[in-house]
């Protein structure tokens, strides 16, 4: 397979178990090991992991313990042929992220929050990356007069500013999410995490990393939140996927909604050269229906979709899209551009 230069990556969680908020898992949950053996034949390269994939039950373990474990993953990785893209502390799940992390109302909470992205830095530099990605999941409200919006937006900053004390090679992708779980989050578009990232002591070891799904649940187009970070080197990953409409994040098969879409944001990346400065993830589930011995071709269907379009964006006619732009026949364009991807 012809991947053209591009890397393709996907965690742990998108082998999953079909649970939603109405019920319980309809799969069994793979072991970690069988979930590794599958990557190279999809056609992928490298896992990304949250802090607890590479090492579980971490805040039960001494550091010593926990480097020793986070070698272990990475040795499992080599045997693969596999690296680790990144690693995102899981600040989402423990009783004391309840009312937020680095923005909770409570300092111990928020202390908590520190110390459990600092392990997470750690076990980012034994699996040999130098990649975190955060995941403001909690950061927000529910009832807006909960908290100050303004004071947490110095919260934040203040925690990347430790983070990037804590360790001078750890470089921070902020992924973006407007809702779920929160009703209103602090970090909400690309927007928002690139003015955050400028504002940090270190600016040049802050990107972002964009997820289709979020954008679109922001009432954005991840293709232009893919172009205006790259306007900036500043995109680092992309979590390519797709989502109908304003619901809750639906992680669908990328392109498998709106392939017009999905071909934009292949189209910008490769315009903008993205194989050398990161990874072509893919943060997609199977569908709840998907039975377990079936449930990796949203992986394979993905990675596939990326290809295609790829081809799709490099064969088309550039001169003839250039002269429609002049003559403003954009009637035109559009129809070029859906000839083109009809076939
Ligand atoms: C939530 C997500 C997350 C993040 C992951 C890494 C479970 O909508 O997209 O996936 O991507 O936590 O930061
Ligand atoms: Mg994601």
């Amino acid at each position: 397979m012809d991947k053209y230069g591009y890397r393709f990556s996907f965690g742990p969680w998108n082998i999953h178990e079909g649970a939603d908020p109405f019920g319980p898992p309809v799969r069994p949950t793979w072991d970690f090991e069988v979930k590794l053996s599958v990557y190279k034949e999809l056609g992928f390269d490298a896992v990304q992991f949250h802090d607890d994939d590479a090492v579980p039950d971490l805040n039960d373990l001494s550091p010593a313990q926990i480097g020793q474990q986070a070698r272990a993953v990475r040795q499992k990785l080599a045997d693969q042929g596999l690296v680790a893209e990144f690693v995102a502390p899981r600040l989402w799940e423990h009783p004391k992220t309840i009312d937020g992390a680095y923005t909770s109302n409570n300092p111990q909470e928020r202390s908590y929050a520190i110390d459990r992205s600092k392990k997470a830095a750690d076990i980012a530099r034994e699996l040999g990356t130098d990649l975190m990605v955060l995941w403001l999941a909690r950061e927000g409200t529910y009832m807006r007069e909960a908290k100050d919006a303004g004071r947490a937006a110095h919260q934040l900053l203040e925690a990347i500013n430790t983070l990037l004390e804590y360790d001078p090679d750890l470089r921070i992708a902020i992924e973006p999410k407007p809702n779920e779980p929160m009703d209103l989050a602090y970090i909400p578009t690309m927007g928002h995490a690139l003015a955050l990232g400028f504002q940090t002591q270190d600016p040049g070891r802050v990107g972002v990393l964009m997820e289709s799904a979020h954008s679109i649940l922001a009432g954005l187009d991840p293709v232009d939140e893919i172009s205006f970070a790259m306007a900036f080197g500043k995109l680092w990953g992309v979590h390519l996927n797709d989502q109908n409409g304003l619901k809750f994040d639906q992680d669908r098969s990328f392109g498998s909604v709106d392939l017009r879409r999905a071909f934009n944001q292949v189209r910008v990346l490769d315009e903008n050269r993205y194989w050398e400065v990161g990874m072509v993830g893919l943060d997609v589930k199977a569908v709840r229906t998907q039975p377990n011995e079936l449930a990796t071709k949203h992986l394979r269907n993905s990675l596939h979709m990326f290809l295609k379009l790829l081809q799709l964006a490099r064969s088309l006619d550039r001169e003839a899209v250039d002269e429609l732009i002049v003559a403003r026949d954009y009637e035109e364009l559009d129809w070029l551009i859906l000839s083109h991807l009809m076939g």
